[in-house]
């Protein structure tokens, strides 16, 4: 049985989860209204992804006979003003993300809910994987360099990391 305080901070995780679900689903449209349409389809499937951890947190809460609140979702942005911007973007959310998580850990340890704790661990492993993910698509742009040609081959290199 989890504590009142936890089931709020992981339905609070639930609707972080998915506001990221819907910020990568705004990038990707902006993606492919500017043409590149390998990172478009690259952060609609990356939106899928986010929509995934936020139902393995409300499984969890099911199974654990918690209360889900599902919570407002506040708009996203969608102007950006380069591919740049929006992976410079995704990679300051995923930092946003991994700091949740982490105050999640640290509050279940200290409250001995080792479940949610031993729960948790999968999303820190998950989140050393999408840090590292963002911040080498940021590299490869900032060094395939964000001019007309540069751009295009960026735009295919990020295509390659569909499903990775
Ligand atoms: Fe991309 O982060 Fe979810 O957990």
């Amino acid at each position: 049985m989890l504590s009142n305080e936890v089931i709020d901070l992981l339905n609070d995780q639930v609707a972080k989860e998915m506001f990221a679900a819907n910020l990568y689903l705004s990038m990707s449209g902006w993606c492919f209204k500017n043409r590149f349409d390998g990172a478009g389809e690259f952060l609609s499937q990356h939106a899928e992804e986010e929509s995934g951890h936020a139902k393995k947190l409300i499984t969890y809460l099911n199974e654990t006979d918690s209360q889900v609140m599902i919570q407002s979702i506040e708009k996203p942005e969608s102007n950006f003003s380069s591919l740049l911007d929006v992976f410079e973007k995704t990679y300051k959310h995923e930092i946003s993300v991994t700091q949740s998580i982490n105050n999640l850990v640290d509050f279940t340890f200290n409250k001995k809910d080792y479940s949610t704790f031993n729960f948790l661990q999968w999303y820190v492993s998950e989140q050393h994987e999408e840090e590292s993910l963002f911040r080498g698509i940021v590299d490869k742009i900032k060094l395939i360099g964000d001019q007309s040609h540069g751009l295009y081959l960026a735009d295919q290199y990020i295509k390659t990391l569909i499903n990775k």
